[in-house]
């Protein structure tokens, strides 16, 4: 795991606490037929955002440059959960975008299909679960001015029980470094 821990300078936690809902429990089941959840996918460029909240460290958090024409962005990071507790990383906004959906790459067949995961992402006591490409990512849509390398993303990401964490996401190149 690649960490940049300059780019902690960029972070700032909010620790509000959210109010704990009943349903949590039963929904962390959600990612266990995930082919790709364990698959490697090298690791995340250097700059990449990192942050920590309560138990969670989040790292090698980043987006791609978008592509002329193209219209959603992807974004990728990695959550560490340290703690004895599951957590659940549940929505993602941006002031950049006007909204972001968690999804997942799924192969059917011989195809490699995107979809969107709508009960959030289960990050079990002491899992590290991260979002790279081909297994799970953010998706940007409805994009204000289109990803640039160089430039940052603002997100934030707001889990069931440790509660919301703003980054900044730099912004790499469409290849991902
Ligand atoms: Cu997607």
């Amino acid at each position: 795991m690649n960490r940049n821990h300059a780019a902690a300078m960029l972070i700032s936690v909010a620790a509000f606490s959210l109010s704990t809902s009943a349903a949590i429990a039963q929904d962390s089941g959600a990612m266990k037929s995930m082919p790709g959840m364990h698959m490697d996918a090298g690791p995340a460029p250097s700059g990449s955002a990192a942050g920590k909240l309560g138990d969670l460290d989040i790292s090698g958090g980043y987006v791609r440059a978008m592509l002329p024409g193209q219209p959603v962005g992807g974004g990728y990071i990695t959550i560490h959960n340290g703690g004895k507790t599951d957590d659940k990383l549940a929505s993602v906004t941006s002031s950049a975008a006007g909204k972001v959906e968690l999804h997942e790459m799924k192969m059917e067949g011989e195809i490699m299909k995107m979809r969107e995961i709508k009960d959030g992402i289960a990050i079990p006591a002491g899992a590290t679960v991260t979002l790279a490409p081909n297994t799970m990512h953010m998706m940007f849509k409805q994009v204000k001015t289109p990803f640039k390398k160089g430039g940052t993303v603002p997100v934030m990401l707001m889990f069931d029980k440790a509660g919301m964490v703003d980054l900044n996401l730099p912004v790499v190149s469409a290849k991902g470094n």
